[in-house]
C-alpha cells in the first residue's frame, strides 16, 4: 500500500521544508544528519496519521491489550525500519537519490538506540514488530535511559566504554505526553488508619520522596496494515511543586535529595547481560517504570470499563524476565489501597493478569533483594510482598504438610532476601521458558518443586526474530532474489520460505544465492577495512561469532581453536587450508574482567597472526569493534557459518543462532537451547553438531567427576595452546596477561571448579566439526545447498510464530483490523 505521502515530489517537498523550518538552510546547505532529521519528521508525519487511526480502531474495538513490561528494548535505528514497514523505502531511496543523497548514509546518521543489552532486549523489539504486524494491541513499557548500552572503544586490544550519549541531537521518532505523567513514591514509612465505618485498615504512605514519571512514546509500526503500536519509555523529572513546599519549611536538603533521585534514576541502563548486580538504584528504576506503568494501564482500563473485576478480560502484563516483578505487588497495591478491594479480590485479579517469561538459568542472573534495602526503599510494597509470602506459604504447607525443605526452597521471602523469581511465579498465571529444551531444564531442574505445584503455568514458546529487519532490511539482495523466486508472502509468512527448497539442487539458483552471498562478504570486507584497518579476503570462509560476550558462550573456546590451526599451519605449511576469517563482534559488561580478558586475548592472537607472512593469509582474525543491531543486519547477511557454541544446558534459546540461519549461514554449534529446533527443522545434515549434551553437562555439575587436567596431561595439541597462554607467544613476552584465563581452566587456586563451562572436554570435538565445515566447504555445490536449506528451512523461527503462540495460548488477544 503505497501511501499518497510518499508520492516522490511531495515527498521530497517535504523533506525541504522541514530542512528550512528546522535549519534555516535550503536543502544543499544541510549536513547528512540534518537531512536525516528532516526525513525523519516526514516519515514520522505519515506515521502519526495511521497512529491516530489506530488508536481510533481500538477505541472502537475495545481489544484486549498485552503490556510488554521490559527494563530493556533494543530497537536498533528506526528510520530504515520503518520505511520498509510503510512499504515505502524504494521510493524513499529514489526521492533522495533525486535530492543528491544516499538513503543508506542518511540511515547511518541516526544512533542506535540502545536501551538494552542482548538477548532479552532484542528479543523485545522483535515481538513489538510482531504485535503490531499481526494486528494486536500492544503496549511496550520500558525506561528511557539518557545513556544506553555503553559504545565499545578497542584500545590497544582492550575494549573501553564510551558513554552512549543517544539523545543528543534530540530524538526525530519520539513525543513527549506530559499529560500522561505519574508520580512514583519512595521510602517514607507507612501508616494505618483504620476506618469504623467500614472496618477496613487504610495503609497511607508518608515522609517518601517522589519522582514525576513523564512517558515518551515511540511509535511501533506494522507491517503494510497501517497499525501503529506504542512503545513508551518513562523519563523521570523532580516534582516541582513539593519542592517549592519542603524550601519553605527549611528541608532543603530532602527537596535537593528528590531533585537527585530524578536526575539519577533514568540515567544509565545497566550493561549486564545474564547477570544480576545487585544495586539499589537498579531497584529503584525497577519500581519507577513499573509504577508508572501500571498506573497508566489502570487509568486506561477505567476511562472505558466499570468493574475492575474484569481486568484479567481486557489486560495481560507480560513480564519480560523477572526485572518487572514489581508488577505483581504493585497491582495488588493500587486494587487494596486505591481502589478498595479485598485482598482475596484483587489476588484473583492479579494472578489472572500477569505472566512471566524466563530467560535464563545462569544462577548469577537470579535476582534476590535483600529484606532491608527492599522494604527501606518500597515500605507498603515490601508489605504486600510479606504478605503474599504468608499466604504462599500456607499454600506449601497445605499441600506438603510438614515438609520445612519445600519451604526453604519455594519461599518468596528467605533468608533475608526476596527472590523475585517466586514472586513472578506465585503471582502469575503463565511461566515460559523460550525453547523447548530451556523449558524442560526449567521444569526438570531450575524451577522443578514450582513445575510440581503447578504444572499447568508452565509452557514453552520458542523465541523468534523478525525477517523484516535481519532480511528484508538487513540483506535486501537476498530479500529480493526470495520474492523474485516465490514472491513476497514469506515477509509476513515465514514458511512460505519453505517452496526454496525445490531449488536447492537447481545450479543456478545456487549459483545465485552463493553470488549474493559473496557481494555481502564484500560488503562486510568493506566494512572491515574502514573500521578495523584489516584486509579480509571475500573469498575466504566467513566464521562468525557476534554476540555478549559471556563465558558460558564460549568465546574463548573459539579462540583457543583459532591458536590451535595455527600451530597446525606453523608445523605443517604444506597441509591443504581452506583460508578462514574469523570474525568475532562483543561487547563485555564493563565490570566483566574474565570477559574483558577474553577480549584482549582474541585482539592478541588477531595481531600475531593477522601480522604473520608465513601463512599467506590462510587464517585472518577481526573484532568488530561496537557490534550492535545496526551493523549486525550487515554482519548476519555476510556470514557462511554461525558459531552457536555455548556449554550445552546454559544457553536458553539464543536469537542470532536464527539470524544466521535465516540469511543462510549453517550452524556450527552444540546441542543447547535452539539450536536444537534449528536442527530439527534443517536437517543434522545440514549443520556441524558438536560436544557435551546438556544432560552430560547436568550430570557433571549435580554429580562431579570431570577433570580438565586430563585433557591437558594427554593431549598434546591441548597442552600446546595452554602453555601458549602462559609463555609469552601473544603477550610480547608477558607471562601474565592470560595468567587468570589459564587458571581458570585448569584452576589449581581458585575455589570455582576449573573450566566451568566444559572448553577441554569439547575441544576436540570442536576441531572435528571445523574439519567438517572446511571439508563441506570445499564442495561448492554442497554448500550452496546446504546454505540454502538453511534459508528454506527457517520459517519456524519468526517472532510472526512466536507471538501468535503467546496469544493463542498466555494472551488471548483480540485482532485488529484496521477500517474494519
Ligand atoms: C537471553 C538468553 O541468554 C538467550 O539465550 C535468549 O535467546 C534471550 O534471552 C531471549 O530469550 N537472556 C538475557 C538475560 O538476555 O539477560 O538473561
Amino acid at each position: 500500500m503505497l501511501d499518497n505521502h510518499f508520492k516522490k515530489e511531495k515527498f521530497k517537498k517535504s523533506v525541504k521544508e522541514n530542512v528550512k523550518m528546522l535549519y534555516r538552510k535550503t536543502i544543499d546547505e544541510a549536513t547528512q544528519e540534518q537531512v536525516f532529521q528532516a526525513v525523519s519528521l516526514a516519515v514520522k508525519d505519515v506515521i502519526i496519521d495511521n497512529w491516530l487511526l489506530t488508536q481510533k480502531q481500538y477505541e472502537k474495538d475495545d481489544p484486549k491489550i498485552v503490556y510488554y513490561l521490559s527494563m530493556e528494548f533494543l530497537m536498533g535505528r528506526a528510520l530504515g525500519n520503518n520505511l520498509i514497514n510503510l512499504c515505502a523505502y524504494k521510493e524513499v531511496k529514489e526521492a533522495l537519490d533525486e535530492l543528491g543523497f544516499d538513503l543508506n548514509v542518511i540511515e547511518d546518521q541516526e544512533p542506535d538506540p540502545a536501551l538494552g543489552n542482548g538477548g532479552l532486549g532484542r528479543l523485545a523489539a522483535c515481538f513489538l514488530d510482531s504485535l503490531a504486524t499481526l494486528g494486536y494491541c500492544a503496549y511496550g513499557c520500558g525506561i528511557r535511559y539518557h545513556y544506553g548500552l555503553f559504545k565499545q572503544k578497542i584500545e590497544n586490544g582492550y575494549q573501553v566504554e564510551v558513554p552512549d550519549n543517544w539523545l543528543k541531537d534530540g530524538y526525530p521518532f519520539e513525543l513527549r505526553r506530559p499529560e500522561y505523567a505519574k508520580e512514583v513514591k519512595f521510602g517514607g514509612y507507612v501508616r494505618v488508619e483504620y476506618d469504623p465505618a467500614t472496618g477496613k485498615n487504610h495503609f497511607i504512605q508518608e515522609g517518601y520522596q517522589s519522582v514525576r514519571a513523564i512517558p515518551y512514546d515511540m511509535p511501533i509500526v506494522g507491517y503494510n496494515n497501517q497499525i501503529v503500536n506504542t512503545l513508551r519509555i518513562w523519563d523521570a523529572e523532580a516534582v516541582n511543586d513539593f519542592q517549592l513546599d519542603l524550601f519553605d519549611k527549611g528541608e532543603y536538603h530532602k527537596a535537593v535529595e528528590q531533585e537527585n533521585l530524578a536526575k539519577n534514576i533514568v540515567e544509565v541502563l545497566y550493561p549486564n547481560d545474564n547477570h544480576y548486580a545487585g544495586k539499589e538504584l537498579r531497584l529503584k528504576q525497577q519500581y519507577f517504570f513499573i509504577s508508572a506503568s501500571i498506573q497508566a494501564a489502570i487509568e486506561k482500563f477505567k476511562k472505558s470499563h466499570s468493574d475492575l473485576h474484569d481486568l484479567p478480560k481486557k489486560v495481560t502484563f507480560q513480564l519480560n524476565d523477572t526485572h518487572p516483578t514489581m508488577t505483581v505487588a504493585e497491582l495488588m497495591r493500587i486494587l487494596v489501597d486505591e481502589e478498595g478491594m479485598s485482598w482475596e479480590d484483587a489476588w484473583d485479579i492479579t494472578t489472572h493478569t500477569c505472566a512471566y517469561t524466563n530467560h535464563t538459568i545462569m544462577a548469577e542472573a537470579l535476582e534476590k533483594w535483600p529484606i532491608e534495602l527492599f522494604s527501606k526503599l518500597l515500605p507498603r510494597v515490601y508489605q504486600i510482598i510479606e504478605e503474599i509470602n504468608r499466604r504462599f506459604l500456607l499454600e506449601i504447607q497445605a499441600k506438603y504438610p510438614g515438609d520445612q525443605e519445600k519451604i526453604r526452597k519455594m519461599a518468596i521471602i528467605y533468608d533475608g532476601q526476596v527472590k523475585m523469581a517466586h514472586l513472578a511465579i506465585a503471582g502469575g498465571y503463565s511461566v515460559n521458558g523460550v525453547a523447548k529444551l530451556h523449558t524442560e531444564i526449567l521444569e526438570k531442574q531450575e524451577l522443578r518443586d514450582f513445575y510440581e505445584m503447578y504444572p499447568e503455568k508452565f509452557n514453552n514458546k520458542t523465541n523468534g526474530i523478525t525477517q523484516r529487519r535481519f532480511l528484508l532490511h538487513g540483506n535486501p539482495l537476498l530479500a529480493d532474489w526470495i520474492t523474485d523466486h516465490i514472491g513476497d508472502g514469506w515477509i509476513t509468512s515465514l514458511p512460505e520460505l519453505e517452496k526454496l527448497k525445490v531449488y536447492a539442487d537447481d545450479k543456478k539458483a545456487q549459483q545465485e544465492f552463493m553470488n549474493i552471498k559473496h557481494q555481502n562478504k564484500v560488503r562486510l570486507a568493506k566494512y572491515i577495512l574502514e573500521h578495523n584497518g584489516i584486509e579480509v579476503n571475500p573469498n575466504s570462509i566467513f566464521d562468525v561469532q557476534v554476540k555478549r560476550l559471556h563465558e558460558y558462550k564460549r568465546q574463548l573456546m573459539n579462540i583457543l581453536h583459532v591458536m590451535y590451526l595455527y600451530n597446525k599451519i606453523k608445523e605443517h605449511p604444506e597441509m591443504p587450508f581452506y583460508p578462514r576469517t574469523f570474525i568475532f563482534g562483543a561487547k563485555a559488561a564493563a565490570g566483566y574482567r574474565r570477559a574483558k580478558q577474553t577480549i584482549k586475548l582474541i585482539n592478541a592472537v588477531a595481531d600475531v597472526v593477522n601480522n604473520d607472512r608465513s601463512i599467506d593469509g590462510k587464517i585472518k582474525v577481526v573484532f568488530i569493534e561496537n557490534y550492535r543491531v545496526s551493523n549486525a543486519e550487515m554482519i548476519f547477511a555476510a556470514a557462511d557459518v554461525s558459531e552457536q557454541i555455548s556449554t550445552a544446558s546454559k544457553e536458553a534459546s539464543g536469537t542470532g543462532n536464527m539470524k544466521f540461519m535465516l540469511n543462510g549461514a549453517p550452524t556450527l554449534g552444540t546441542m543447547d537451547g535452539a539450536n536444537v529446533e534449528i536442527v530439527e527443522e534443517v536437517g543434522a545434515e545440514n549443520a556441524f553438531i558438536f560436544g557435551l549434551s546438556s544432560d552430560e553437562v547436568i550430570n557433571y555439575e549435580n554429580n562431579g567427576g570431570y577433570d580438565p587436567m586430563q585433557y591437558f596431561n594427554n593431549d598434546p595439541d591441548i597442552r600446546n595452546v595452554l602453555m601458549q597462554l602462559i609463555n609469552g607467544t601473544y603477550s610480547g613476552g608477558d607471562f601474565n596477561m592470560f595468567r587468570e584465563i589459564y587458571d581458570s581452566l585448569l584452576n589449581t587456586n581458585s575455589s570455582d571448579r576449573a573450566d566451568t563451562y566444559f572448553i577441554l572436554a569439547d575441544f576436540k570435538s570442536y576441531a572435528a566439526a571445523q574439519e567438517k565445515v572446511e571439508a563441506a566447504y570445499r564442495d561448492e555445490a554442497g554448500w550452496a545447498k546446504m546454505a540454502l536449506l538453511n534459508t528454506a528451512c527457517s520459517g519456524k523461527f519468526t517472532s510472526d510464530r512466536t507471538i501468535q503462540q503467546y496469544v493463542d495460548e498466555i494472551w488471548h488477544l483480540d485482532k485488529v483490523v484496521i477500517g474494519k
